[in-house]
This record gives structure tokens, sequence and C-alpha cells, in this order.
């Protein structure tokens, strides 16, 4: 399929219209194919010229950046002419528009080099120039522009839309900074300014003709119409320009090419002439300086709702941009904005982006001259919406006060959007004060503010949640009185990740095995997989997939020695709980049991312990005290356990810094252990989850999220399932003095608990933890106390599991062999069929 973002296509033109609408050309004829052959002299060839030419630089002054950014820019050659080679109509029929103010993308080359068949062309190109394209590899940095799991399954998402050729364009900002690299010192977390962009970005192009105004502030005006009907006239007080920024995204044996178009913000006027002319040289970019502030660096919440306008200033930029260009877009091809819902299906990820509910009425009605039935119609068959969470505390609300000053218009159209929407069904019915409050879009009870979810979900067709646990949680909770109104708006679409990164790319070894027993089809279609099981319980097939995962061990070994200078033992079972830190996740329940574990041993040291390697990584948002809490004790207890020769061999714990996409790929081939050990209810899906399972590694997990489906593909055999199910959780929380019984109960839980408490893994300052074992004697949201036994208990299955490796590698070959549904192109071909109903090749 051509896409003509990334190629011919439309050009817009700087000169405006008269009705300042941008003005549209036809497609320029297609440009010839200038690289040919795939041969790895041609390709050695052409990465010489791009070092020559585009980067200025000799093969004897070239860095290891250097050989990075020119093997980029060869290979995105080759995704240019994939995309002209693939030949497809230049108008599709109806293109899907994911718009998420994150993609979680990573690095990029392995993953444009699988998906061109070229990997290993481009190896052995660098090899005749003697240049390593592991090291080469290295000196790509992630691009981090999401926080974790809502972000990462964007990014998958886009693999899969282009690996199954639906036409499509990812829609964000591109941060200058992306999310903050963390340092530990002593345990403590330090965050650091990251700078991808820092020796610029060799996949994408700039498109400084894809260029939109942007508006904030102001006031409302009326005129009235030639029809005579009263017209609304948005004045602003503020415009910047959102710049466009492609990345083309290659889908799976070169067969389709999608846009990833990520925007940039700038001022309209770069200075104020007046004000410098003036002398005032500073006040003349000071709202250059504003207007650029909007796209200068991701908010590492993840989960508690940023607050702060600058926050909405990125949500509502980025929407207005994406929806003027796909509106653009749609009259240039079909002229009339009524059969929008025929041609575009618009997924918003999350609330960020729910004010293209009023945007697009406000652009359909006041800049398109749509009836406001006509517009409402496009609206709702356009539109959906995806939910990710359901913590109330990470439900976005925007204060009324705030929207009427930035954005007065779009205030005025929830209004009315929420006074139709409430007099549709007091028309219908009698219906109490109470109840008619929790259907308002407007929360009065703490102070006046907009729930964005509410919007999001009365603005769309369709509202999915992202496993079957989690939508019927949507439907039973949080968003019950709407769903009663429309039941069959809510749907499920259970997560999924891409197979060419998680598991070809980051696990060579084990795929290369795959192909050999199931066939090089597996490549294509991963329900073949599941032809693995009939090796599950085969000696020699068992030994090989052992000796990958060891092989994966020994680097990772490597990694954890580098970063840490802890040396951990690659024939122990790796122990891995890898995810951001969050209180709900429990990486504190995985630290009891540790410290349990430790006691354990020590009180008996004769008994065979397995050897066991604790990994823990991941970020802690920067305001979060518990979580930064819980990495310093994870530390803490890293340094006493490791120290103490009682348990050397037995038991090595560390906290790996700085995790992010690759580090995460470096990880998961090697765990033999998956911890999913959320409170039941909490985590919407998780995906971390989907990985390790693929890879081979046997999940500890609670009854939440997609661990549930997780082990309805497995079997109850090949997984350690402990703790409450969710209605336990809340059963259980409506026993007031639960922690303290629970306590009482558990000895070992005590006992822990005290060691923590009286400074046991931190004398200089024995009360460091008390804010942590404190919370647990006294609240334990997350109920904690509730499931440690449990969970105690399934670890110790876990050891025993361990001992017997005829079964646990019968376990682990089960877990790759179940785990195909898992692949996001299923979940992209569901989200196809059921939500956005475009045509799937
Ligand atoms: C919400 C909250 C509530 C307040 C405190 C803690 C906290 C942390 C995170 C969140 C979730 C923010 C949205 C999000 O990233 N959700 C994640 O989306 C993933 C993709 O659907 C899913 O796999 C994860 O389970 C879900 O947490």
């Amino acid at each position: 399929m051509l896409n003509e973002s990334l190629l011919a296509g439309y050009r817009r033109d700087d000169t405006p219209n008269d009705d300042g609408a941008p003005a549209w050309k036809p497609p320029l004829p297609p440009a010839p194919a200038v690289s040919a052959g795939t041969d790895v002299e041609a390709m050695r060839d052409a990465i010489l010229a791009k070092l020559a030419y585009a980067l200025g630089k000799s093969p004897a002054t070239a860095r290891g950046r250097d050989w990075y950014a020119a093997t980029a820019l060869a290979l995105r050659d080759r995704v240019v002419d994939a995309c002209l080679a693939s030949g497809a109509e230049a108008v599709p029929p109806k293109r899907v528009y994911y718009l998420s103010l994150e993609f979680l993308i990573g690095r990029l080359l392995s993953d444009m080099m699988g998906n061109l068949g070229l990997a290993a062309t481009v190896k052995a190109a660098l090899g005749q120039l003697g240049v390593d394209l592991d090291a080469v590899a290295e000196a790509e940095p992630d691009a981090a522009l999401g926080n974790g799991g809502l972000g990462r399954l964007a990014a998958c998402f886009m693999e899969s839309m282009a690996s199954l050729a639906i036409p499509a364009y990812g829609y964000g900002i591109r941060y200058d900074h992306g999310l903050f690299r963390q340092e530990l010192h002593d345990g403590v977390q330090r965050e650091v300014p990251e700078s991808w962009l820092a020796e610029g970005n060799p996949w994408e192009f700039e498109r400084p003709d894809v260029a939109y105004a942007i508006s904030f502030g102001g006031d409302v005006g009326m005129t009235m119409g030639p029809d005579g009907a009263i017209r609304r006239v948005w004045r602003p007080a503020e415009t910047v320009r959102a710049v466009a920024y492609d990345t083309p995204v290659i889908g799976w044996r070169a067969k389709h090419v999608n846009a990833l178009r990520l925007w940039q913000a700038r001022a309209a006027e770069p200075v104020d002439l007046a004000l410098f002319n003036g002398g005032d040289h500073v006040g003349a970019v000071a709202a250059r300086a504003r207007a650029e502030a909007i796209s200068r660096v991701l908010y590492p919440s993840d989960g508690t709702p940023a607050g702060q306008e600058l926050r909405l200033r990125q949500e509502y930029f980025f929407t207005a941009a994406s929806l003027q260009d796909l509106v653009a877009r749609h009259v240039a091809e079909r002229g009339d904005l009524r059969s929008l819902p025929d041609h575009a299906a618009i997924q918003l990820n999350d609330t960020h982006p729910a004010i293209a509910v009023p945007e697009l009425m406000r652009l359909l009605v006041d800049e398109h001259g749509l009836s406001w039935e006509d517009a409402w119609h496009v609206t709702t068959h356009t539109l959906s919406y995806t939910n990710h969470t359901l913590m109330p505390e990470a439900l976005e609300t925007w204060p009324v006060e705030l929207m009427e000053r930035l954005l007065p218009r779009h205030m005025q159209i929830i209004y009315l959007i929420n006074w139709m929407h409430l007099e549709q069904i007091t028309k219908h019915r009698k219906i109490g004060a109470e109840e008619l409050a929790t259907l308002s879009l407007i929360d009065e009870e703490h102070g006046k503010r907009v729930r964005m979810g509410h919007l999001a979900f009365l603005g769309a067709r369709r509202v999915n949640g992202v496993s079957a646990l989690h939508t019927e949680l949507m439907r039973t909770t949080v968003f019950k009185p709407l769903h009663l109104l429309d039941t069959d708006r809510i749907v499920n679409k259970t997560n999924g990740i891409t197979f060419r990164r998680w598991l070809h790319n980051a696990n060579p070894g084990l795929t290369a095995l795959a192909v050999e027993a199931v066939g090089e089809g597996v490549l294509d279609d991963p329900t073949r997989l599941a032809g693995l099981a009939a090796f599950a319980d085969d000696a020699g097939f068992q030994a090989r997939f052992a000796a990958v995962r060891r092989e994966r061990k020994e680097a990772l070994t490597r990694v954890v020695r580098e970063r840490t200078g802890i040396a951990v033992d690659p024939a122990a079972l790796f122990d891995v709980q890898i995810k951001r830190i969050h209180e709900y996740k429990r990486q504190l329940l995985n630290i009891l049991e540790t410290v349990a574990l430790y006691q354990a041993i020590k009180a008996e040291p004769g008994r065979d312990w397995p050897a066991r390697v604790k990994l823990f990584a991941g970020k802690a948002a920067p305001s979060y005290h518990q979580a930064k809490l819980i990495i310093r004790l994870a530390s803490d207890v890293a340094k006493r356990v490791n120290a103490d020769p009682d348990v050397a061999g037995r038991l090595t714990v560390a906290f790996l810094p700085n995790y992010s996409v690759s580090l995460a790929e470096a990880m998961i081939p090697a765990a033999d252990l998956s911890e999913q050990i959320s409170t039941a209810g909490l985590e919407a899906s998780g995906t971390g989850n989907m990985k390790l399972a693929l890879n081979g590694a046997l999940t500890i997990g609670t009854l939440d999220g997609a661990n549930i489906e997780i082990r309805d593909h497995v079997g109850a055999d090949n997984i350690f399932i402990f703790g409450l199910d969710a209605a336990g959780v809340e059963r259980t929380k409506a026993e007031p003095g639960y922690a303290a019984r629970a306590i009482a109960a558990s000895p070992r839980l005590k006992a822990a608990l005290d060691l923590i408490a009286s400074g046991g893994f931190s004398p200089a300052e024995p009360g460091r933890f008390l804010p942590l074992v404190d919370e647990l004697r006294h609240g334990d949201r997350f109920l904690l106390t509730a499931d440690f036994d449990d969970y105690w208990r399934a670890q110790r299955e876990v050891d025993a599991a361990w001992c017997r490796p005829r079964t646990w590698w019968r376990s682990a070959i089960l877990n790759t062999a179940r785990t195909a549904w898992f692949s996001s192109d299923r979940t992209m071909r569901e989200y196809a069929d059921d939500i956005w109903r475009v045509r799937v090749a």
C-alpha cells in the first residue's frame, strides 16, 4: 500500500485558500526506486555513501553513532522503496487513526532490518567494513516517548497494523525529551533528562509543509450566517504551530508501510519584532518559549493525572493537529465530511485525546457548517475509546475553570453535549438527583470538573477494555450507569504484543529453534507455535530449549555485573519482576517474600534450597515517594543479602537501573519466572506477562488482568496462581482490620516486617522503611498481608518444580507453544473487525 504521507501523495501548499483552509494539490508521480539490489555489496556501498554524503564522515573518522546513522539512513531508503513497490491504491477505502499521547517505541534498527528481511545482509555488509552490527545497534538511543504499558501497547499496535496492511496513521507528540533516565545512588532514584534527539533522528522525515495552527484561550463571540442562523466564533488569544514529523512503520516482510506522525510545537512567530525593535530582546522570544514548551517533555506521571495546564495544552495540541490533518485529507479525497465515518476510524488511546469529542464537533459545526445533529452523528460514528485503568485516582478530570480559560468554545460544547445527554435520559424515565450526578459529564463533588472518561464514552461508537476481567469490571463499576444506557457499547479487546520484536528480534535463538521444529511458516503465523507442544516432553528438545535460555542468562549476567557490580549465577532460577513501580503492582510483596526466604535460609542452612536470583527493574514517578522507597528497600535488601555468606549461592538480589524497552529485550528471554502479582482487579491487562510467557518463562501471578486468559491458554498446570480473586479482594476490603489479623496469623510475615521495621536493612537509619511497614500494618490498601501466605506457598511450589527439570522445561515449552493468541496481530484483527470495520488484507 502506497502511503501518501511518506511519499508522493498530497502536498500542502503554504499559501492557504481564501477561506484559510490548506490548499491541496494532486499527487506527484512516484519517484523512481533509486536503491537497487538487496545484496551485501549494494548494502555496504549504500552505508558508505550515507556515511560520506549524509554525515560527512569517512570510515576512519566514523564513531559507532555515525555507523548507526548511516545504516539507518540506508535502511530508510529501502523502506521508501518497499512503500513504492507495494503499489496499492493511494486512497484506501478506510483508514485508522490511532491517537496516543505516548508511543514507547524503543530502538528501531532491528525492527526495520527484521521486517525488511535484511538482518543478515546488513550484518555481512558491516562485517565487510570491519564493523560489528551489535555495537552499531547499541548506539541507537531508545525512543522512550511513553511511560509504560499504555505507550508500549501503542507501539506494538502500530507494528501489527503495518504487518496486517491496515492503512493507518499513528498520531502523537514528538517530545524533545522522552521518559527520564533513572540513576540509582545508594538505592535512591535520581531522574536525569533524556535527549534522544541530541544527535538527530535518522528514521524520521520532517514535514515543514504539513503544519497547522492550534489555538488557545480568548473568548467566544457570535455572528449571523447568511442563512440567518447564529454561528459561534472562537476568538483565541494565542496560536501555536504544529509541524509534522513522519516515521515510517514497516510491516512484516515489507508488505505495507504506515506512518507515525508526531507533532512538534513551534511559535507562530519566532520573534515578536515590535518588542525586539523596542529593545526587549528577551520578551521578544518569550512567546516562542511558551509555544515550544508544549512538545518539550513527556509527563512521567504514569497514572496519577498530571493536573497542570501544560498537560492539557499537550492533549489539545496533538488532538487538534491530528483532527485538522485527517479532516483536511478527507475533504481533499472525498469532499463531504458527512461521509467521514465511512472512511475514517479514530481510536482514542485512553482519555488523553478525549478532547477530540468537542474538537471534532467544533470543526464540523463551527468551521464546516454542519448541523449539530449531523455533526454528532459523524463524531459518534468515527470515534472509539480504549480505557486502560479503572483506578479512581488515575481517571482524568479537568477543572471547568481551567477548561473555560484555555478552551472556552470546547467548554460550551461540552455543556451542550451534557445537556442533551441528560435531557435524553430524563425524557424517558424519572430519575433521582443522585443517579443523575453519576451520569453527568460534570463532577460536582470535587469542585466542578469535566469527567474525561464520560466524555470519551459519550462520543464513542465503541468503548473497550483491555482484558476480559477489566472489561467486565468496566461494565459493573466505573462505567455501569453509562453502560446501562447502551449495553452494546462496551466491548473487550484483550491486549497483545508484537512477536516480531518480542520473540523474533529479542530471542533469535528461540525463534531459530521454533523454525527448526515447526517450520518457517511460524514466522508468518504464530498459531503454528502450537506445534511445539509435540516436543514438550522430548528430552533432546528440552535440552536445546534450556541451552537457548542459558545463553541469554549468561548475556544478562554480564549486563547485571556492568550495571550493578553484582555477580549472579546463570545456573540459578532467574525470578524477574519488571514494570513501573507502583503499590498496586506489589513489588513490595515480592521483597517481603525475599526477606522471608532470606530468614528461612539462615534458619535452616542445611536444607537443599534451590539457587534463586531475584531481579527487579522499573521506574518510579518522580513525586511518588512510596514507590521510590520500595526501590530503596529492594536495593538495601540486595546489599545485605548479597553480602551474607550464609545465603551465598542460594539467594541473590539485584535492582537493575534504568528499565527501558532495550533492557526488557535483554531480560525477557533470560527470565525463568515472571512475577505478575498485582492486587486482583487493579492491573487492567499487563503485557509484560505475555512477553515473558511467550519466551517460555513460567508465571507466578494473581487472577488479575490478562493473567486469567494466560492461565486459560497455557493450562493451570503450567502457571502458579495464588491469592484472592477480584471478588475476594472486594470482600476482604469490606472487613475492617484485616491487615492486623493477617499479620498476627502469619509468623513468617510478621518476622519479615519486624526485620525491615527495626532497621535490619538500614542500620544507619533504622526508621527508613517505616512508611512502608506502617502502611501495611494500618491500611494495606493493596492487600499484601492478605495474599502473603499463599504467595509464599506458590513460591515454594516454584522451588519444587525447578528441582524437577523435566517438568519445568515441559511447562516452559508449553508456555511458548500456547501463547500465540497474545499476538497483537490477533488484537488488531479484532479491532479491525468489531470496532473499526476496516478491511484486513
Ligand atoms: C493508573 C494508576 C492509578 C493511580 C496510581 C497508580 C496508577 C498507575 C498506573 C495507572 C495506569 C495508567 C494507564 C496505563 O498505563 N494503563 C496500563 O495499560 C496497559 C495497556 O493496556 C495495561 O496492560 C496495564 O495493565 C495498564 O496498567
